[in-house]
């Protein structure tokens, strides 16, 4: 594990693993609060002295949380929960302890690399514990506890068949029967409910740690991790999602035009919010399920991943080394042994994991993995990408000091994979020989579409969740309204509703992995911005002149050589110069979302104008 940040990569571990700490009763760290406690003026050489012990001892400890939550994360059981839990609190304890230090050294005239590195000690905590020893075990077991909750999740029907998270997400993107869409739906969201105490709990004591930090909040502490001030980056994201809120309103207008089409007034309404269990996907958050619905007759590519996987042969591990495949084109070096031999790529039977797809770096090295329940589908292709782009960030940075072992910010280490997929087009898929003939443009809206389905839709969920959050940890949002409050932004920012009456004794945060996980998902709105701006930039090295949707830079190794050089920065300098680095700007920026997605824009604008739509909700 590490820093908070770094725990990102591997996105369910990490929640755990960010988690800082206080002090715990162990005696090593005993020691080290009395040795650094002083009442004079600290010095330059005092300052350096107290970073590098930091980082060695986080360093060391980040190994062994990574291997306990490993073997939870693979084994859920109460002893395997009892003992991640252990681990987790002795580096909750150890990571608060470190922060609190660093404040005494804030005023020192460090040199830059040593002033970052105290700045990231101070506020990369995602779970920050109290300084009270039984506060913070309280803390470490109760994230523990709502993993497992997730981890161990399953919906049993009448006929008693009892279903994980993944075998329930496939119905919910398979079915087109609105009765079982809606039992699977209310009945995953089951899981949550006796969520709702322990979440609470935690969010009590995080924000008391916060506080003991000097943070306002919670959330003043998950907004501080982004080279700006808090309130700055809350106003970046209103800035970067009014530049697609038009695009996400007109292809909302559409999809529900279309839906009202196919199952009629009674299931979803011409106008309003649509119903959240007829999207495809357990929360609403990709629709790319809903293609074939809603997708136009005369512009349809005429082909399907899924099929062409299965069509070609193509099981979970070829899965994963075609993705590798990509990869080594760029010019990286091909994935361990280890990575092979140890990672999760299939589901067992046998017993409970926490089949939410993650990336893992368990020696801070080499010893990269995968965690993935995966399904033979083209989704699932996109993910397995999206994984092993964390891998290759995490041995990118290798030889950085554990501290900036890191992306840029989170939305980065998100964005690789994501990058990388957006080049799976279908020039690329004939070249690996998965599609005989590449459609011609007169397919172009078809393919935005499907791409829009899942990237556009995606964005207003990847920013609401954190509002939500951020609402919560700030008490802005009460325990009593924790789910009204859910549902009044899944409204606001998304235009979906609930499909049936929600009370209070529900608890439909819960039934999201990164809730119970503690995984900050912020990160995904922005990675879903920064993967527009890093194609547009590598297609543009790689010296593509076509229109970029049909842009790939497979083969492209200046490309990859230019992508490799931020990878290595990690989190060493502020974010904006590794934005820098390859997109020659400072900013995020959603123009290159517009641009992508231009033609459909027009397109969509005009389904909506001739079927006399109105839009909005
Ligand atoms: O959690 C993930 C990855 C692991 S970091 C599979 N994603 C978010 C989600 O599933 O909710 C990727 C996209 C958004
Ligand atoms: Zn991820």
């Amino acid at each position: 594990m590490m820093l908070p940040s770094k725990l990102t990569l591997v996105s369910a571990a990490i929640a755990l693993s960010l988690v800082s700490t206080a002090c715990s009763n162990n005696k090593e760290n005993s020691d080290q609060g009395q040795i650094e406690n002083h009442s004079e003026k600290p010095t330059i050489a005092e300052a350096k002295a107290f970073i590098n012990s930091a980082e060695a001892e986080l360093a060391a400890i980040s190994i062994e949380q990574n291997r306990a939550e490993w073997i939870y994360s693979n084994f859920i059981t109460d002893d395997t929960a009892a003992l991640s839990a252990k681990v987790a609190e002795k580096q909750i304890a150890t990571s608060v302890q470190f922060a609190t230090q660093a404040a005494q050294y804030a005023e020192l005239p460090l040199d830059e690399v040593n002033k970052r590195k105290l700045n990231i000690l101070r506020s990369s905590l995602v779970l920050p514990a109290p300084l009270d020893p039984a506060k913070n075990a309280e803390l470490a077991k109760i994230s523990s506890e709502l993993n497992g909750l997730y981890g161990k999740g399953k919906y049993c029907f009448e006929d008693g068949r009892c279903l994980t998270q993944p075998e329930l997400s496939a119905i919910m993107g398979e079915s087109a029967d609105p009765a079982l869409l809606l039992e699977v739906w209310q009945g995953w969201r089951e899981i949550a409910k006796p969520m709702r105490p322990l979440f609470e709990r935690e969010v009590e004591l995080a924000n008391e740690g916060a506080k003991d930090l000097g943070y306002a909040t919670l959330s003043e502490l998950w907004r501080s991790q982004y080279d700006m001030q808090p309130d700055e980056f809350s106003a970046e994201l209103d800035r970067l999602w009014g530049q697609v809120q038009p695009l996400y309103e007109s292809l909302h207008c559409y999809v529900r035009g279309e839906l009202n089409q196919k199952y009629g007034d009674n299931v979803v309404a011409e106008q309003g919010p649509i119903p959240a269990h007829l999207l495809g996907n357990m929360w609403a958050q990709q629709w790319g399920n809903v293609y074939n619905t809603v997708a136009p007759d005369n512009a349809d590519p005429g082909y399907d991943v899924t099929e062409l996987l299965a069509q070609h042969g193509y099981d979970e591990i070829k899965m994963v080394q075609q993705a590798e495949q990509f990869f080594s084109s760029l010019g990286f070096e091909p994935l361990p042994e280890t990575f092979w031999q140890r990672s999760l790529f299939v589901q067992p039977q046998d017993r409970d994991v926490v089949c939410h797809a993650s990336a893992w770096d368990l020696d801070n090295l080499d010893d990269i993995r995968i965690k993935m329940c995966i399904q033979k589908t083209a989704e699932d292709f996109t993910v397995i990408h999206h994984e092993l782009g964390h891998n290759y960030y995490q041995r990118a940075y290798k030889s950085q000091p554990f501290i900036f072992k890191n992306s840029a910010n989170d939305g980065f280490h998100e964005a690789i994979g994501d990058t990388i997929a957006l080049s799976i087009t279908p020039s690329y898929l004939k070249q690996i020989g998965l599609l005989d003939e590449v459609p011609d443009a007169s397919k172009d809206i078809g393919l935005l579409l499907k791409q829009a389905l899942d990237k556009v839709a995606f964005m207003p969920f990847g920013l609401m969740i954190d509002q939500w959050r951020w609402k919560v940890f700030s008490g802005e949002i009460q325990p009593q309204d924790y789910n009204k409050a859910w549902w009044e932004l899944r409204q606001k920012y998304q235009g979906v509703m609930a499909p049936t009456e929600r009370n209070e004794t529900d608890f439909d945060p819960g039934a999201k992995y990164h809730v119970p996980g503690n995984v900050p998902y912020t990160r995904y709105f922005l990675a879903h911005i920064l993967q527009f701006q890093f194609h547009k930039a590598l297609c543009d090295i790689a010296g593509n002149e076509g229109p970029v949707h049909r842009c790939s830079i497979y083969g492209n190794e200046q490309a990859g050589a230019k992508l490799n050089t931020m990878l290595e920065m990690g989190q060493s300098q502020p974010w904006p110069q590794a934005l820098a680095v390859v997109t020659g700007k400072e900013q995020m920026d959603a123009s290159a979302v517009l641009d992508y997605f231009a033609p459909l824009q027009t397109w969509l604008d005009e389904q909506n104008q001739n079927a006399n739509r109105q839009c909005g909700w």
